[in-house]
């Protein structure tokens, strides 16, 4: 008989997987690997290490029960070689293997090692296309190629023709257009009621796990309890049913809101039960589009969180594949300002970003605007190396993985590709923020102070980043008014921006 190893990842915790349905449990072992260098090679945050082993200790008894045969290899194994080669070429002596089969890993580090092994092996080793999604990577370079411009909408269009996702019965748009995106530009309301995600008391695995991190891991940023993300497929649909119920009806009007101490407003706090192979994305979309059909939330709801999952998510993954191993390296901005400390110790007068930071440590979770419009921003203005924020956001949020983190923050956040992923920069001044949130009120500065003492330090940023990159930027049709505004300006303000600026970037070195 033939003996097939099927090594399985951390985020491929899918009974459907590509791997699994190309075996068979009578002829398969299933290897699962908890190792130092997947929970180290970004300093994880302590919630997504607990997370990631916990689900994976869950999935592995699954399978169990479905007849698989697992090798399962525990952290504090004193075999353990720490790398997932290592355990891979380790199961195929021990399990005496003749061929193996793998679902491609999410991210190019991983791939490129695998590949590697897979050359120096003497079995064969078959690396299968991560069928989870949507789009093939054929289908995405199809989509891709040839385009001067790679833009969402159009992509996203696409998506929605092939799911069948919100389409009327004779190919047109639900409600007559494509996206609703204008009605979801709500500021919120503190007085609001704010639904919770659904939470989950830690069962004796994961309280194993819990204390397993600590003992390893417990120099990592975050807070490691309380934990209650829930670490298993059943749970984890439980869990978005809860936000269906709760929260989706406002998911769209409040999308870019953000409160002081609210960390999940009207968001689904589902990515890191999708990211995992927890949650089916296109199942979930089903969910939605029939509250929609049931008259229990809005269109501009369900077609918003449609398009997240079936636009954005799927486009970022399209760009991460295509653009390379080398897109990690882009920094068209020339950026170079080390990170700030307080991005880890939330210790800065800005209470924005004080409190994403907080509420990052303690949840491993921000949402979009949170990432995008208050610590992203602020890395972009203050010139910081785009590398250094990647890392950053890979290792703190529990739902983050490169394959969706690094366009994510590099491209759209970072403008770091020169707009391959955003057709602007996603900066502002303090006045977007006052907008969107509450933030301002309890601020040591002043928002409504353009400069010097004691005024907002992301109003006088602003305009820096807008003057030190005309060179780059001047030219972008999305920037025409803001450059006519700056050129509008008298130069003693213009002056005063430029001396504020500095003055704040050089107290931040
Ligand atoms: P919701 O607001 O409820 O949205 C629903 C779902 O849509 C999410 O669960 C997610 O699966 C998907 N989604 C929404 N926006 C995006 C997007 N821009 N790209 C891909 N999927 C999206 N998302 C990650 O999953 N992992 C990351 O590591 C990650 N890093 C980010 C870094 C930066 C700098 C920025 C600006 C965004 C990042 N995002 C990332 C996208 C987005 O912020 C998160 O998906 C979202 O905040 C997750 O919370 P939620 O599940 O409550 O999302
Ligand atoms: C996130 C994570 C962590 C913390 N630990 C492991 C691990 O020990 N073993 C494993 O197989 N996967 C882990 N993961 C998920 C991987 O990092 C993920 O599969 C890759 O980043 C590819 O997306
Ligand atoms: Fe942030 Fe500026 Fe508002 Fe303070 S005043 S919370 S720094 S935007």
């Amino acid at each position: 008989m033939t003996l097939t190893l099927v090594p399985v990842l951390g985020d491929q915790l899918t009974i459907g997987l590509a791997s699994l349905r190309a075996a068979d449990p009578a002829s398969a072992i299933v290897l699962f690997a908890e190792v130092s260098e997947e929970a180290s090679y970004v300093p994880h945050h302590k919630k997504k290490i607990a997370f990631a082993f916990s689900s994976m200790r869950h999935f592995a008894d699954t399978l169990r029960r479905d007849g698989w045969t697992v090798d399962y290899v525990r952290f504090e194994d004193p075999a353990n070689t720490g790398t997932l080669a290592g355990e891979i070429r380790r199961s195929i002596t021990q399990n005496d293997i003749d061929r193996i089969v793998i679902t491609e890993p999410g991210e190019w580090r991983l791939r490129t090692a695998l590949e590697e092994m897979a050359d120096a092996m003497t079995i064969p080793v078959e690396i299968l296309e991560d069928d989870r999604f949507i789009a093939s990577h054929a289908d995405f370079d199809d989509w891709a190629d040839g385009r001067k411009q790679l833009r969402l909408e159009h992509f996203y269009r696409e998506m929605r023709v092939k799911t069948g996702l919100l389409m009327t019965a004779d190919g047109q748009p639900e409600g007559g257009r494509w996206n609703f995106d204008a009605d979801n530009r709500q500021p919120a309301n503190p007085d609001l009621f704010m639904p919770r995600p659904m939470q989950f008391t830690p069962d004796g695995v994961t309280r194993e796990v819990i204390e397993l991190v600590q003992r390893h891991f417990g120099d990592h940023f975050g807070d490691l309890e309380p934990f209650w993300f829930g670490v298993t497929a059943e749970q984890a649909k439980r869990a978005f049913g809860h936000f269906v119920k709760t929260a989706l009806p406002q998911f769209g009007d409040f999308q870019d809101a953000m409160i002081s101490g609210h960390a999940f407003m009207f968001h689904s706090v589902a990515s890191l039960y999708i990211n995992a192979g927890l949650l089916d994305p296109i199942d979930a979309c089903r969910r939605v589009e029939d509250a929609y059909r049931s008259g229990d939330v809005p269109l501009n709801a369900a077609e918003g969180f449609i398009r997240q999952i079936i636009g954005w998510r799927e486009f970022v993954r399209g760009i991460y594949w295509r653009e390379g191993p080398e897109y990690v390296s882009r920094n068209t901005l020339n950026h170079t300002r080390p990170l700030p400390t307080f991005f880890w110790t939330g210790d800065t007068d800005m209470a924005c970003i004080r409190d994403v930071v907080e509420q990052t440590r303690a949840e491993a979770y921000a949402h979009h605007i949170q990432r995008l419009m208050i610590t992203g921003n602020f890395a972009l203005l203050a010139g910081v190396d785009p590398r250094e924020v990647h890392e950053w956001y890979l290792a703190v949020y529990a739902d983050a993985y490169e394959w969706v983190e690094l366009p994510n923050t590099l491209g759209m956040s970072q403008f770091a590709d020169g707009g391959l992923l955003a057709s602007k920069p996603y900066v502002s001044s303090g006045n977007y923020i006052n907008r969107m949130s509450d933030y301002c009120e309890g601020c040591r500065y002043d928002v409504k102070r353009k400069h010097g003492n004691g005024a907002c330090p992301f109003n006088a940023l602003y305009w820096h980043f807008i003057d030190r990159h005309a060179p780059e930027l001047r030219r972008n049709p999305r920037l025409r008014t803001v450059y006519a505004t700056w050129d509008r300006m008298s130069e003693s303000n213009r002056l005063a921006y430029r001396s504020s600026a500095t003055a704040f970037l050089k107290q931040l070195s």
